[in-house]
């Protein structure tokens, strides 16, 4: 049960339709799947997805705090050290989707060791999940077009509608449109990834406070502190903090300044062990939460999937897992399956999935 070797591989897969948001665009998953292997030949594998304009991290960061900093430290251990692994990434600062990947990586390591799935390691909740989709910026009628492509070919009804533009009316026009398009049925939820100012994200939530909104997420900058708190005050749906909060300690600072009423928690940036923490303080506070997306490939949805459908909270709301299906390509032996709007868990053991070493072979970037 001993780690024996921790690999990072950088690869490359196109997007055939980039996700483009307030903070940045996503035009090829230039990802690091990343791969703990043990002294009896078990290997547990995760998704590192970098969000420079995020975390700071980059491909060649992950690979370089992998590699250089979090093999070493736990090279050794077992994979049934969890907490002392999660003590030695710790020392490092930052480097949230690096430590996660070698996290989800190990729980994958455990599952596979003990012949059992990772999600019901983790809880065993439930083994499916309603699925919510992210619609990226583009003209109001491409993302109506978008939304209905999921509703009609995968049972889809639920939307994250990416917001943050200025002005502000092109997005509140848009949300309008998917509403009407769609009908009063479906969910929606906006996010706006800091992009307007605590006034503008006012101003937006008056102009949409008729369209049944269920959340809106990151709409100014966390650090913009006391507009935050001022908007958050008056808003008459829960404001959910995501890239705000990627800490235990963040997600504590967020809810108890009143800067936040909900918390996306996404296992690209905490991992099982840390999102774990995050949930039990979520529960303890009593707010809700929403399975996010990192703009995950295959591999990255079924780990949050797996966490998602292993605890009563996670699994209450739709979570985004469907982005995936705007790649070109995936790593994945057997694509993961849409379906009525829900995504089935894998069984185990482990994650229960299984890389397809020739696309991998093909995608990787440092042979
Ligand atoms: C989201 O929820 O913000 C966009 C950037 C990122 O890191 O995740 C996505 C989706
Ligand atoms: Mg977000």
């Amino acid at each position: 049960m001993k780690i024996t070797a921790v690999e990072a591989i950088p690869y490359s897969i196109a997007y055939s339709k980039p996700l483009r948001f307030a903070s940045g665009e996503v035009h090829a998953a230039e990802h690091v799947l990343v791969r703990v292997h043990t002294d009896d030949g078990v290997v547990g594998t995760a998704d590192a997805p970098p969000r420079p304009f995020t975390y700071g991290e980059t491909q060649a960061s992950v690979v370089a705090a992998v590699t250089g900093i979090f093999a070493p430290a736990v090279t050794g251990l077992s994979v049934l050290e969890r907490e002392t692994v999660r003590a030695r990434l710790h020392r490092t600062v930052g480097n949230p989707v690096a430590k996660s990947a070698v996290d989800v990586a190990l729980w994958d390591a455990l599952g596979r060791t003990l012949g059992v799935s990772v999600s019901e390691l983790l809880g065993g909740f439930t083994d499916r999940l309603r699925v919510s989709h992210m619609v990226g910026f583009a003209p109001a009628e491409q993302m109506v077009a978008a939304a209905e492509r999921m509703r009609d070919e995968h049972g889809v009804t639920a939307f994250k509608v990416k917001v943050g533009r200025r002005p502000w009316r092109q997005d509140t026009d848009a949300v309008r449109a998917l509403r009407t398009a769609l009908g009063d049925e479906v969910e929606l939820y906006v996010d706006g990834n800091r992009g307007w100012t605590a006034s503008e994200s006012a101003q937006a939530l008056r102009a949409m406070d008729d369209l049944g909104l269920t959340m809106a997420e990151e709409l100014c900058p966390a650090d913009d502190v006391l507009g935050r708190r001022w908007l958050t005050a008056q808003a008459s749906i829960p404001q959910f903090a995501d890239e705000s909060a990627t800490t235990p300690a963040e997600v504590a600072r967020e809810l108890l300044d009143g800067a936040a009423t909900g918390i996306s928690i996404k296992t690209a940036r905490t991992g099982f062990t840390v999102s774990q923490r995050v949930l039990g303080l979520c529960e303890g506070l009593g707010v809700e939460v929403v399975m996010g997306n990192q703009i995950d490939t295959q591999l990255g949805t079924v780990a949050t999937a797996a966490f998602g459908a292993a605890h009563e909270l996670t699994a209450r709301r739709p979570a985004e897992l469907s982005n995936y299906l705007d790649m070109s390509d995936d790593l994945l032996a057997e694509p993961l399956v849409i379906a009525d709007g829900a995504l089935h868990v894998r069984q185990g053991p482990g994650l229960g999935v299984e890389i397809d070493e020739q696309k991998l072979a093909h995608y990787r970037q440092d042979r």
